[in-house]
């Protein structure tokens, strides 16, 4: 029985003024150290500054309790309806200023800190961020935890425990050097462990046929090996709500009794190996965006938590007192990508093999549980798994898979009579070659909806990836522009920028983020406009404070903030925006009093380790920097800087900070972004392509407010169409010229012309991502924003304009429409007896 069923506070009342929940200065004082003195088991003199953030984390997490019992006490009413957010990521950041926003404590809580004689900004800067996720994908899936909860939607997120998450970056002679993460290592306040809903999964073996005792054909599914999984509840804070909902991450655990003394009689060693593999199974996110590499491991990764998931909630679903075959009532299982796209095929098995449904009624319930989004439309990002090891791993799933796949092809025999090809490239099976499973596929046949993530990528995936699907079944093709949370991008980022803004329209903003429109009127007014470019200033050098720190560069903090961060790729084109700055570089050599609007150019990110060309991109960064900030003749007027360990933290420094944000992806390829947004609340101006959803953002804050450059989609598929030769653009442009003649002659490289070598080569007689075709649209916007950086009173008006008019990119917008949509789900406030008595 599930002891949340009965009221865990009925029979010992909590009051306001307990030292667990009290708000006042004084009782948040004594929780300190109270929690310093008995939890951290330390005096004062002794305690480390983790001693103490620890302790304030505890103070904090005691104060969301009631709300969050209350929150999970409310998934357990057999009517309510919960969002089931699977994913293989989940990029949250730091969490102690985030639930002191949403709780709308922070000024009593650094009062007391304050009274405490400690320093409230040390004790938030002491959190180790967590980071489960590689980009923009695990970082969407924080930013609609945060809007499930700030709107009352009951939610629960599922995903892996990574013991290390994103590996830490360093910068070794300009290259990039991974280190592990440990994120772990000095204790996590944020998580409470609930080993009382493990679960067991399990792995490999085969399957027989058997007749049940009611004489039914069954099979039954023998694994060579079966692993623990423990989930660890993380509370996600809603906005000035009561609602507290949970983010659900499973570590994997060998089951003891099963394989010492079951499986490996006499085999020690054997049985210790098995616990090894199990243990592993969480150990560690796999650093790779947008790039599949067709890991054992990683398959597993995704069975152990879908399923782990999955059992979850069939076990939710029977407590609150109903039958299976409503399922889909209770849940609504939302496929962040294909990577939890197994989820299809496991909840088959999960309601046939150890549930007795019938294959009719289990498919009913299953394509009615799953909606898939994809996030992306580089083919080499598509999700295969060769059939011999999805079969070593999954014998079951894969006679589930075939199954599923025979009836989904005779249905579409019927709609396209004789048509080969449909056939093909739908089937669920790639039968080119090796013999695959293909993902996307999976998702789409077991999924009621399908969406992608801004306006452009959606029809992109309509017309290409997923074109066969679309022609099939239309109706579930949606698009969900992607959205960032303004608790954390804006308030807890900015909040200078926050209180200027709020003095003027009020705080409804920050839950309707459209009413920031209000600042409209302040475009013009010279007072407001002064004060919006003060606090600008004012972050600029607390982030030229930072630079000099972390890398010892100093940066002149009235100079133009250029940044440009997110992970480092490719058809990101970070090394289109080295060559603006050579061809910087080239003016001032030839002209060294040139008149030329100072800049700062800042760059962070992770290459993927195994990504040698976009370590390479780094490196390049690096040299042309030392080069240029180390040149007499620059004169400081340019300085680049690459900021190792582009994190969660550092974005929340720098968004605020800039004043152009960089968005230079070939066009087709970025599938939304979110930097962008955050950029652009900000009041940063964007250079950009029109590519995901920088086409939304223009619209919104209006063509001359935004400097656009570049091909568009069906100018690059042209392009590409005609046989493109990259060489032409080198040989016709004598700016471009020069500054790759530059680098291969290795100025950069103190000499040496074989460094970059391989990055020339693939920009001159390959460049799949069209830098060179884009270079010279790009040197001429960047003289147009070069022109209007000069006169700055305009500038400041494009600035407010922009952040004015961003209220479209809130993921409160989109988890609204997701709700309304996709899941039908409606918001149900909780209630906490405590404060309602309180308020009462
Ligand atoms: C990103 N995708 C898109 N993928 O690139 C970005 N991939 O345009 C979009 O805004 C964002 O998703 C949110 O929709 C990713 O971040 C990954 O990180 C990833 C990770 C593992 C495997 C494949």
């Amino acid at each position: 029985a599930d002891p949340l069923a009965n009221d865990p506070l009925a029979n010992c009342p909590i009051t306001i003024e307990d030292d667990r929940t009290g708000l006042s200065v004084e009782t948040l004082r004594r929780a300190l150290a109270d929690h310093l003195y008995y939890i951290q088991g330390k005096l004062p003199e002794h305690a480390s500054k983790n001693d103490f953030y620890l302790a304030l984390a505890f103070v904090v997490r005691d104060r969301l309790m009631p709300r969050w019992l209350y929150s999970k006490k409310n998934y357990l009413q057999p009517d309510t309806r919960i969002v089931s957010y699977l994913s293989a990521e989940f990029l949250l950041g730091p969490h102690l200023e985030n639930n002191l926003i949403n709780l709308d404590i922070q000024d009593e809580v650094r009062q007391a800190v304050q009274e405490s004689n400690l320093d409230y900004q040390v004790l938030i800067d002491q959190e180790e961020e967590p980071g489960l996720g590689n980009g923009g994908l695990g970082r969407l899936a924080a930013c609609y935890m945060d809007s499930l909860s700030s709107l009352e939607i009951p939610a629960l997120g599922y995903g892996i425990r990574y013991e290390f998450g994103i590996f830490d970056q360093d910068i070794r002679d300009g290259w990039q050097v991974e280190m592990t993460d440990k994120w772990l290592q000095f204790g996590n306040p944020w998580e409470i462990a609930r080993p009382s809903f493990a679960v067991t999964v399990k792995l490999g073996g085969h399957t027989e046929p058997y007749v049940d005792n009611q004489g039914q054909y069954k099979v039954r599914w023998v694994p060579a090996q079966i692993v623990k999984g423990i989930p660890y509840d993380t509370p996600i804070t809603g906005y000035k709500v009561n609602t507290v909902n949970t983010l659900r991450l499973w570590k994997s655990e060998a089951p003891e009794s099963f394989d010492f003394q079951v499986f490996n009689v006499g085999d020690y060693y054997g049985a210790v190996d098995q616990k090894i593999v199990s243990e592993n199974i969480s150990k560690v996110l796999y650093p790779n965006d947008e790039q599949v590499q067709g890991k054992e491991l990683r398959l597993m990764q995704q069975f152990f938590f879908v399923s782990c998931a999955l059992q979850d909630m069939i076990r939710i679903h029977l407590t609150s007192g109903r039958r299976l075959n409503t399922f889909h009532e209770k849940f609504a299982v939302q496929l962040n990508d294909t990577h939890p796209a197994i989820g299809v095929a496991e909840l088959m098995r999960l309601l046939i093999d150890e549930h007795d449904m019938a294959w009719d009624t289990a498919w009913d319930v299953t394509s009615r549980s799953f909606a898939f989004t994809n996030h992306t439309l580089l083919p080499e990002a598509l999700e295969k798994w060769s059939v011999d090891l999805f079969g070593r791993i999954l014998p079951r799933h894969l006679e589930i898979i075939y199954e599923i796949n025979r009836r989904f092809l005779d249905q579409v025999r019927v709609k396209f009579m004789g048509d080969e090809g449909h056939l093909e490239r739908l089937s669920l099976i790639d039968e080119s070659g090796h013999r695959s499973v293909r993902m996307a596929n999976l998702a789409c046949v077991g999924s009621y909806s399908i969406n992608g993530v801004a306006a452009l990528h959606t029809e992109l995936v309509k017309s290409t990836i997923l074109k066969d699907f679309y022609e099939l079944s239309p109706e579930k093709f949606n698009n969900k522009t992607n959205g960032v949370t303004p608790r954390r991008w804006m308030v807890q980022a900015n909040p200078r920028l926050t209180n200027l803004i709020s003095s003027k329209i009020g705080d409804n903003w920050i839950k309707h983020l459209h009413e920031l429109k209000g600042l409209e009127q302040y475009a013009d007014d010279p007072g407001f406009r002064h004060e919006w470019r003060q606090i600008k200033l004012s972050i600029k050098r607390d982030l030229a404070e930072h630079i000099q720190r972390r890398t010892g560069i100093t940066v002149n903090p009235e100079s133009m903030f250029d940044v440009l961060v997110k992970r480092i790729h490719e058809y990101k084109r970070q090394h289109l925006k080295v060559l603006h700055i050579i061809t910087l570089y080239n003016r001032i050599k030839a002209n060294p009093d040139i008149d030329l609007t100072p800049r700062t150019f800042i760059f962070g990110g992770k290459a993927a380790p195994g990504y040698a060309m976009a370590k390479l991109m780094i490196k390049f960064v690096t040299s042309v920097g030392d080069v240029v900030n180390n040149d007499p003749d620059v004169r400081d007027r340019l300085k680049v800087v690459f900021l190792p360990d582009y994190n969660v933290t550092f974005g929340q420094r720098v968004y605020p900070a800039a004043e152009l944000s960089e968005q230079i992806s070939t066009a087709g390829k970025e599938a939304s972004g979110t930097g962008n947004m955050k950029f652009s609340m900000n009041g940063a101006l964007t250079i950009g392509t029109l590519d995901g959803a920088n086409i939304e953002i223009r619209e919104e804050v209006g063509a001359e407010n935004f400097f656009l450059f570049g091909l568009k989609t069906p100018e690059v598929q042209e392009l590409k169409a005609n046989g493109y030769n990259p060489w032409d653009y080198y040989d016709s442009n004598e700016t471009l010229k020069a500054v790759l003649d530059l680098v291969a002659h290795g100025h950069f490289s103190h000499g040496d012309p074989e460094l970059f070598r391989p990055l020339l080569d693939n920009l001159l007689h390959h460049d799949p991502f069209v830098v060179l075709a884009d270079y010279q649209a790009y040197i001429d916007c960047q003289d147009q924003v070069d022109q209007a950086y000069r006169d700055q009173d305009n500038w400041t008006r494009m600035s407010i304009l922009n952040a004015a008019r961003t209220g479209k990119f809130s993921s409160d917008r989109s988890i609204s429409e997701y709700c309304e949509d996709i899941w039908k789900v409606k918001p149900l406030p909780v209630t906490v007896p405590i404060y309602d008595q309180a308020q009462a």
